[in-house]
C-alpha cells in the first residue's frame, strides 16, 4: 500500500466526511462547456474545468486574457453568441449585474445563440432584477437558466474549493454537476430563481460587517498603543478565530492588500443587499453605516485593492 494511496483513501475519506468528490474522481461530462469571463475568478474556475477533462471553450471582453487558457487546452469564441451556438452548458463569471446584461443582450449576446435545451448558467453576484430579466430572456428563445453565485475568493476559485449557490432550473443544476465537482467542494440547490443571489448578498453583508469590526478593532488597537500582532494571535485562539479574521488580519498587519476579492465588489453587494433589505422591509442600521464605511474607501482609491484595504480609510 503505497503512500500515494494513504494519501488519495485519505483524500476520498475527507471528501466523504464532508460530502465533496475528489478532483481525481470526478467524471467529466461530454457536454461541450463555455466560460465567459476570464477575470480573478473566472480564470482559476476555468482552469479547474479543463483539469477535470472538461471540453471548454471561453470568451473574454479582453482577448488576450484568453492565451493562457487555450494553452492549457480551451478553444477560444469570437463572440458570446458564437461560444453559446457551439456550447451545450455556457457559465459566466463577470464583474457585475451591467456586465452580465452586456453579455446576455444585442444581437452578439448569450440570449441570440440559445435555442431549444441549451443552459446558461450565470455564476456571478448580481441583483435579483437582472437575474430575473436575464432569466426570462434565455427561456423566450428556448434556452434553460440557472444562477449559481459563489461563496469564496480568489484561493477558492483556483483550489476549486468555492461553495456553488444554485437556482433556477433543477435539471440543468444535475447537468452541472461535474463542472460544479471541478469548481466546487459543494453545490446547493436553493430552488426559485433569485434565491441563489439572495443568500449570497447575506453572505457578504456578514462577511463586510466583520471586515468592517476587525478594521476598527486594528485601528483602536494601534492608536491605544497596544500590538496588532498580540491582538490577532487572541483573536486566532478563541471564538473569533476564521479564515477571514486570519487572512485579513494578517493584510492589515502587512500592509498589503493585494484582491482576493476587490472592495469595490463588497461595496457593490452591500448596496445591492441593502436594496433587497429595503423590498423586504429588514432594517439593516450596521450594514447602512458599514455600507458608507467602503463607499469612503472607493472614493480614496482603493476600489481595486483587497476588501480589507478598508482599514486604510479607517485607520487614517
Ligand atoms: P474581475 O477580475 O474584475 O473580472 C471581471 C470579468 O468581467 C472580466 O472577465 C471582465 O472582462 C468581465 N467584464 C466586465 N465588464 C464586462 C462587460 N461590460 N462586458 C463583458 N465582460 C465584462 O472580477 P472577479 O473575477 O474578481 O469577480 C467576478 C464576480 O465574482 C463578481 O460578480 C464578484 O462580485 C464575484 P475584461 O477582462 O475586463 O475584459
Amino acid at each position: 500500500f503505497s503512500s500515494l494511496n494513504l494519501y488519495n483513501s485519505f483524500q476520498a475519506h475527507l471528501a466523504e466526511k464532508s460530502g465533496t468528490v475528489p478532483k481525481a474522481a470526478i467524471k467529466p461530462t461530454d457536454k461541450s462547456i463555455g466560460f465567459v469571463g476570464l477575470g480573478l475568478m473566472g480564470t482559476g474556475m476555468v482552469m479547474n474545468l479543463i483539469k477535470t477533462g472538461h471540453n471548454v471553450t471561453v470568451w473574454n471582453r479582453t482577448p488576450e486574457k484568453c492565451e493562457d487558457i487555450m494553452k492549457a487546452g480551451a478553444e477560444k469564441a469570437d463572440s458570446v453568441f458564437d461560444l453559446v451556438s457551439k456550447c451545450d452548458i455556457t457559465f459566466s463569471m463577470v464583474s457585475d449585474s451591467e456586465a452580465l446584461r452586456a453579455i446576455v443582450y444585442g444581437e452578439k449576446g448569450a440570449s441570440a445563440g440559445m435555442t431549444e435545451g441549451k443552459a446558461f448558467v450565470d455564476m456571478s453576484t448580481v441583483d435579483i432584477g437582472t437575474i430575473t430579466g436575464v432569466e426570462a430572456a434565455i427561456s423566450s428563445r428556448g434556452g434553460r437558466f440557472l444562477e449559481a453565485p459563489v461563496s469564496g475568493s480568489v484561493s477558492p476559485a483556483m483550489e476549486g474549493s468555492l461553495i456553488i449557490l444554485a437556482a433556477g432550473d433543477k435539471e440543468v443544476y444535475d447537468e452541472c454537476q461535474s463542472c460544479f465537482q471541478a469548481m466546487g467542494k459543494k453545490a446547493f440547490f436553493l430552488g426559485d430563481i433569485g434565491n441563489g443571489a439572495r443568500i449570497k448578498l447575506v453572505l457578504n453583508l456578514i462577511g463586510g460587517n466583520i471586515m468592517c469590526g476587525l478594521a476598527e478593532g486594528m485601528a483602536l488597537a494601534e492608536k491605544a498603543g497596544l500590538s496588532q500582532s498580540v491582538l490577532l494571535e487572541v483573536l486566532n485562539l478563541g471564538s473569533l478565530a476564521s479564515p477571514l479574521v486570519c487572512g485579513k488580519g494578517n493584510a492589515i498587519i502587512a500592509g498589503k492588500f493585494p484582491p482576493a476579492f476587490p472592495l469595490k465588489y463588497q461595496q457593490k453587494d452591500f448596496r445591492l443587499a441593502l436594496a433587497m433589505a429595503d423590498q423586504v422591509e429588514q432594517p439593516l442600521p450596521v450594514s447602512a453605516a458599514a455600507h458608507e464605511v467602503y463607499k469612503r474607501a472607493k472614493n480614496h482609491g482603493f476600489g481595486d485593492s483587497d476588501m480589507s484595504a478598508v482599514y486604510r480609510s479607517i485607520n487614517k
